[in-house]
C-alpha cells in the first residue's frame, strides 16, 4: 500500500492546500494530513481548532485522513510507514525553501518527497496573507471553504474587540 503524508500549519487551511491534498489522494492509497501542534506558538486557531476544520474540509477524501503531530516529519513518516511527503509549490521561492528541507529530511530517513505545482487558480493563495487581508477587511471568499471563512472572519472580530 502507498501512503504518503501532506503536512502543514493550515491556519488556517484554504483552497490550494485543499487542492494538493485531493490530488495526492489520487496518486496515493492513503494520505495522512499532518497537522504541525505546538500550543506555545500562536496561531490564529488552536490546534484542535485547525484538526477539526482539516477533518471537515476533507470528509468526502476517499483515503485521507488528518492527524496532529510534533516533532521531526521525517518520524512521523517511519512511524505512519509513509514513503514519500508531498508538498505544495506555488514558485520559486516555495521551491528554494522546500527542496531544502527535502533534502535534510532524506538525508535523515531516506523519505522522498514529491512536489506538486499548485493549481494556478490558487497560486497566490497563503494563509498568512488571508489572515492579513480579511483582517484589514478585504475580500477573501472564494479561496478558502465557506464554513472556514465563516470562522475567519470570527476569530478576526473577536481579535478585534
Ligand atoms: N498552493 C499549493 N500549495 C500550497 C499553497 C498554495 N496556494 N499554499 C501552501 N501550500 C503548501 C505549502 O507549500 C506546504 O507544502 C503546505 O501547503 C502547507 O503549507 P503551510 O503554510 O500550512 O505549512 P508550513 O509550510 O508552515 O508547514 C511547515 C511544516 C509543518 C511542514 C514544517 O514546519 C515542518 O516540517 N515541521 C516539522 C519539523 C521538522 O521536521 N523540521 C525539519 C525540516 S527539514
Amino acid at each position: 500500500m502507498s501512503r504518503a503524508v501532506c503536512p502543514g500549519t493550515f491556519d488556517p487551511v484554504h483552497h490550494g492546500h485543499l487542492d494538493v491534498v485531493t490530488r495526492a489522494a489520487r496518486l496515493f492509497d492513503e494520505v495522512v494530513v499532518a497537522v504541525g501542534v505546538n500550543p506555545s506558538k500562536n496561531r490564529l486557531f488552536d490546534d484542535g481548532e485547525r484538526i477539526a476544520m482539516l477533518e471537515r474540509a476533507c470528509a468526502d477524501l476517499p483515503g485521507v485522513r488528518v492527524i496532529g503531530f510534533t516533532g521531526l516529519l521525517t518520524d512521523l513518516c517511519a512511524e505512519q510507514d509513509a514513503q514519500a511527503l508531498v508538498k505544495g509549490l506555488r514558485g520559486a521561492g516555495d521551491f528554494e525553501y522546500e527542496a531544502q528541507m527535502a533534502g535534510m529530511n532524506a538525508r535523515q530517513t531516506g523519505v522522498d518527497t514529491v512536489f506538486l505545482p499548485t493549481d494556478p487558480r490558487w497560486s497566490f493563495v497563503a494563509s498568512s496573507l488571508l489572515k492579513e487581508v480579511a483582517g484589514l477587511g478585504g475580500d477573501v471568499r472564494g479561496l478558502l471553504p465557506d464554513f472556514v471563512h465563516e470562522a475567519l472572519l470570527d476569530r478576526l472580530a473577536e481579535r478585534a474587540a
